[in-house]
């Protein structure tokens, strides 16, 4: 009778746990951090938008105290020099696009990659969450779609002028998505999030934004494939 096989619960407060939480925990504390510094400094790019996005930057900084609040609840410190390393690539490509006044590589980064990412993160974590992480985190993932969405419409506003640009800055920042990927990939197994749900769920709503800003099913295809074997 193998449909009555039981799925292992998850130990919430086992040592191998805690410490792959205390890598994942930070990721998404950092993450929320550059997520905010991001949107302060594409508001000073955008001045037309900077409203609405110091409103997203306040977003960012409450789902970070929101995540600080998910380690506490499980006695988990986050290893927070691991987490800088881990964003320090995308990190360093946005500071650079941003130095040379790159709006397009910024909202590419931030607005469609780094939203991808978290959504796809936050909606497979939901289902292993702890109870009190699983309410913060159903929370927060709604933000990111607005996230996205605020960059896919500035996108699709802008698609004929961003299009060379958004092809240059996938093919340089979206192999160090798969990396990255692939460096937490046994520490989300450990929170029961797998690595190839993460992939598919990323794939499906990146796909889905290159979409909406107006690129064909075929560019799709073509800006999905690079660095999938990295
Ligand atoms: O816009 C945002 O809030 C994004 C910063 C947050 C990114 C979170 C990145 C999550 C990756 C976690 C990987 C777990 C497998
Ligand atoms: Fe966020
Ligand atoms: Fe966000
Ligand atoms: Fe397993």
């Amino acid at each position: 009778m193998p449909q009555l096989e039981a799925i292992p619960a998850i130990d919430f407060q086992s040592e191998t746990y805690k410490d792959a939480y205390s890598r994942i925990n930070a990721i998404v504390i950092e993450g929320e951090q550059e997520a905010y510094d991001n949107y302060i400094k594409l508001g000073e790019m955008l001045p037309e938008h900077q409203e609405n996005l110091a409103r997203l930057a306040k977003m960012e900084m409450r789902h970070q105290k929101g995540f600080q609040s998910c380690g506490r609840n499980l006695a988990v410190t986050p290893d927070m020099e691991f987490a800088r390393e881990f964003f320090s690539s995308l990190h360093q490509n946005f500071k650079d696009a941003a130095a040379e006044g790159k709006l397009v590589t910024c909202l590419l980064i931030q607005s469609l990659i780094i939203e991808c990412f978290a959504i796809a993160a936050y909606n497979i974590y939901i289902p292993v969450a702890d109870d009190f992480a699983r309410k913060i985190t159903e929370g927060v993932v709604k933000d990111e779609y607005l996230h996205l969405n605020f960059g896919e419409e500035w996108l699709k506003a802008n698609f004929e002028a961003s299009k060379a640009e958004l092809e240059e800055a996938n093919r340089q920042n979206l192999p160090i998505i798969w990396r990255m990927l692939n460096q937490v990939a046994d520490d989300a197994h450990i929170l029961g999030m797998e690595k190839e749900a993460l992939v598919e769920d990323f794939m499906i709503a990146y796909g889905e934004a290159l979409s909406n800003i107006g690129f064909s099913t075929r560019d799709i295809m073509r800006m999905s494939a690079y660095g999938l074997a990295a």
